[in-house]
């Protein structure tokens, strides 16, 4: 069977990344980061579907598109990560590999921070690598994929 594309999602505020807050998340822009995947997808012979939304509609939309066209998902749902039971039960319905991403050590910032809802439904988490961990969390979310990992 063909290999499906990874589906990268980015929740809210996360296009202001390399506009805003430098000192927080650096300097690169997103379409950096989508460059970044594109290039480490294709070394593992993977598509991407690249997206960011400030709605947590749009993202739990996207989640279900991913469980017909997508073979794992990578999500860095910003603020939602830490209020939406929406996207835990969106990502619970998938049932390939889901890798939550975080730039920032969460755990080093305000307390409001340390608790995830993404985390009950994830394979993997990764954060505190900076922008480098979408790069990570994409090949690792192949390799997942191409093992037929399932949650
Ligand atoms: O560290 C991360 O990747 C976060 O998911 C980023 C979210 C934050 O709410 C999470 O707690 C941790 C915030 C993304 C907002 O990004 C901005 C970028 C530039 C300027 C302002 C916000």
């Amino acid at each position: 069977m063909t290999a499906k594309p990874i589906y990268v999602l980015n929740g809210p505020n996360l296009n202001l990344l390399g506009e805003r807050e430098p000192h927080i998340y650096g300097y690169t822009t997103l379409a950096d980061i989508e460059a970044n995947c594109n290039r480490t997808a294709a070394a593992a012979k993977r598509g991407i579907v690249f997206r960011q939304s400030n709605h947590e509609g749009a993202l739990v939309d996207w989640i279900h598109e991913a469980r017909r066209e997508g073979d794992a998902i990578v999500i860095n749902a910003g603020a939602l990560t830490h209020t939406s039971i929406a996207i835990h039960d969106a990502l619970k319905a998938f049932s390939g590999p889901v890798i939550e991403l975080h730039i920032t050590n969460v755990h080093r910032r305000e307390t409001f921070r340390h608790h995830s809802y993404i985390s009950f439904a994830a394979t993997a988490v990764i954060y505190g690598l900076g922008v480098e961990g979408y790069h990570v969390a994409v090949e690792q979310a192949a390799r997942l994929a191409a093992e037929d990992r399932v949650k």
